[in-house]
C-alpha cells in the first residue's frame, strides 16, 4: 500500500470532518471521544476513489466473483471497487422487500461463488456478520472483508471466531500516530482515546438466534504469565512459562532453512530472543542426531525450548515408528488429533519421561480456507482435557481455550506481510497476542528472510512481549 497515499487520506479525512474527536454516542449506545463519520465521503468523490483503491490493496487475494458492500457505507465504497476491478457487485438489503421478488440480495449469483465484503469502520463487527450470515445462506463463500478504519474494539477477532478474515486499511493507532505527527491532534486527546479504546476492546457480535458470540475476558488471558506457570499441570508449561518471563520473550522462531549449517547459525543469532525454536526436520535431508546434539547446545546455552513441528496425525502404531527421527530428539512435537486417542497413547508410551516432552494441538491453521469447525476444536478441547500430562496446549488463531495452564501459540504473522502466494495469511504481533489471544507467537521468514535475522528476532520479541503485558494490564 501507498504510505503517502494513506498519509494524505487521513489527513484529507481529518479536514474534512470524517475524523471526529468529542463526545459520540455509538450505534451500540457506548459514549467515545473519537467519531468516524465515513459518510460523507460520498460528497467528495476524489476521496471516495482513493479510499476504495485503499481498500482494494488490502484484500487478501486478487480475485473475487463478487464485491459486496455493508449498507449503507460499505455500499458506494463497493461500488467504486466494483467499478475500478470491473468485478460484479451484489448489493444487501437492510431489510427484504415486501413486494416483487422480495430478496434480500440483490444480482445475479451461484451457490458456491466468492464474495468480498466491504465496510468502512469495525467496532464489534456485527454489521459485517449481518452481511456475511446473508450470503452465507446463499451459499456463497463471504470468508473475506476488507474495512477502512478498524476501532480496535475486537471486532477483528470477533469476526475471526466466526470464520471471516477481516483486513483493514489502517487502525486507530495508526491514524493517530499520522495526526499526531502532523500536529493536527494533541498529546491528551490522544491519552483520550487510547485508554477509551483499552477499556472497550471487548464486544459481542449478536448473531441471528441472538446467542452472545464474544471474546470473553477469559481466565487464560486475564492472568500473568507467572501466575499461569504456578497453575501449570504440565511440567514443561512451567519452565517454558518461566523462560518466557525470564527472558521476557513470547517469541517462537519457526527456523524453516534449507540445511542443518543454516538451522544451527540461525539458532545461535536468534537464540537469546527466543522462548522455542521451532523446526520441520523432514525438510532438512542433512538432518541427524548429531545435529539434534549440537541444536540442544544451543538450546541450553541460550534457554529455549525446541519444538519440531511434526503434526502427527496417524494411527497410534505409525506414529510409534515415526517418533524415532521426528519426535524423540525436541522438547515438544505437534499432533494433529483426528485419529482417536491412540496416537497420544504411543506418544505417551515412546516418550521415556512424559513430564520432559509435550504435545500441542494444532486445532486451527493460519492459512486460507483451514478448518474452522467447532466439532473439532471441541475434539481439541477434549483430548487436552484427557491428556493433561502430555497436552501443552494448542497451535490456533483464536482463543480455543479458556484453561489458563494450556498455551495458545500462533503462527502466520508478521509487522510486513499480509499473506504468501500459497495462501499464507499474517497478522501483526499486536493483533495475534492482543486480539486473538496468543501466548506464545511463531515467526518463520519474518526473521528467516532478514538481512538480520537477530535484530528482526529482537523486534519481534519486543512488539510480542509489549502486547502481552498490554493485554494483562487492560484486561
Ligand atoms: P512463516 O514464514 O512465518 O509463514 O512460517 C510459519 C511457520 O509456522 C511455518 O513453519 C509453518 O509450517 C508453520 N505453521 C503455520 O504457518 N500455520 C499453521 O497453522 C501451523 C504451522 Br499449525
Amino acid at each position: 500500500m501507498e504510505k503517502d497515499k494513506l498519509e494524505e487520506c487521513i489527513l484529507q479525512m481529518h479536514e474534512i470532518g470524517v475524523l471526529k474527536f468529542g463526545d459520540f454516542t455509538l450505534k451500540s449506545g457506548m459514549q467515545s471521544p473519537v467519531y468516524f463519520d465515513m459518510r460523507i465521503v460520498t460528497s467528495y468523490p476524489k476521496l471516495l476513489k482513493v479510499v476504495s483503491e485503499l481498500l482494494w490493496c488490502v484484500a487478501p487475494r486478487k480475485a473475487y466473483d463478487h464485491i459486496c458492500g455493508v449498507a449503507y457505507t460499505g455500499i458506494p465504497l463497493a461500488t467504486v471497487i466494483s467499478q475500478l476491478q470491473d468485478m460484479p457487485m451484489l448489493v444487501r438489503r437492510k431489510e427484504s422487500k415486501n413486494y416483487g421478488t422480495k430478496q434480500l440480495v440483490e444480482g445475479v449469483y451461484r451457490a458456491g461463488q466468492s464474495c468480498l465484503i466491504v465496510e468502512d469502520v469495525l467496532v464489534s463487527g456485527t454489521s459485517v456478520y449481518e452481511t456475511v450470515e446473508t450470503l452465507r445462506n446463499l451459499q456463497l463463500n463471504a470468508s473475506d472483508a476488507v474495512v477502512f478504519l478498524d476501532r480496535q474494539q475486537g471486532g477483528a477477532c470477533n469476526l475471526h471466531t466466526l470464520g471471516v478474515n477481516i483486513t483493514p486499511v489502517v487502525t486507530l493507532d495508526q491514524m493517530l500516530e499520522v495526526l499526531k505527527r502532523h500536529g493536527r491532534i494533541q498529546d491528551t486527546m490522544i491519552a483520550e482515546v487510547q485508554q477509551f479504546i483499552r477499556k472497550n476492546n471487548v464486544t459481542k457480535i449478536r448473531t441471528k438466534c441472538e446467542e452472545a458470540v464474544s471474546v470473553p475476558a477469559n481466565e487464560r488471558l486475564i492472568k500473568t504469565f507467572e501466575l499461569r506457570a504456578d497453575a501449570a499441570v504440565h511440567p514443561l508449561v512451567r519452565s517454558l512459562l518461566g523462560i518466557v518471563t525470564s527472558k521476557r520473550s513470547n517469541l517462537c522462531v519457526s527456523a524453516d532453512v534449507s540445511s542443518c549449517t543454516e538451522l544451527l547459525t540461525l539458532a545461535q543469532q536468534v537464540g537469546p530472543h527466543i522462548c522455542l525454536l521451532k523446526t520441520h526436520v523432514d525438510t532438512l535431508p542433512d538432518f541427524s542426531d548429531s545435529v539434534a546434539q549440537q541444536l540442544r547446545s544451543v538450546a541450553q546455552q541460550h534457554n529455549f525450548l525446541l519444538f519440531e513441528d511434526s503434526k502427527f496425525v496417524d494411527i497410534g502404531a505409525t506414529v510409534a515408528r515415526q517418533w524415532e527421527r521426528r519426535g524423540a530428539w525436541a522438547d515438544i512435537v505437534t499432533v494433529v488429533p483426528i485419529a482417536g486417542d491412540g496416537l497420544l497413547t504411543a506418544i505417551a508410551q515412546a516418550a521415556l519421561d512424559n513430564s520432559k516432552k509435550g504435545v500441542i494441538l494444532v486445532a486451527e491453521m493460519s492459512s486460507d480456507g483451514a478448518l474452522r469447525s467447532a466439532e473439532y476444536q471441541e475434539m481439541c478441547r477434549a483430548a487436552a482435557k484427557r491428556f493433561p500430562h502430555l497436552v501443552m496446549g494448542f497451535v490456533s488463531q483464536s482463543s480455543i481455550s479458556q484453561s489458563p495452564w494450556l498455551l495458545q501459540l500462533s503462527p502466520g504473522v508478521s509487522v510486513s506481510a499480509s499473506g504468501d502466494a500459497l495462501g499464507q495469511r499474517y497478522v501483526s504481533p499486536e493483533c495475534s497476542v492482543g486480539e486473538r489471544g496468543a501466548d506464545v507467537i511463531i515467526v518463520g521468514r519474518g526473521v528467516t528472510t532478514s538481512s538480520d535475522p537477530a535484530a528482526a528476532a529482537a523486534n519481534y520479541q519486543q512488539l510480542a512481549y509489549s502486547a502481552y503485558l498490554e493485554r494483562v494490564k487492560r484486561l
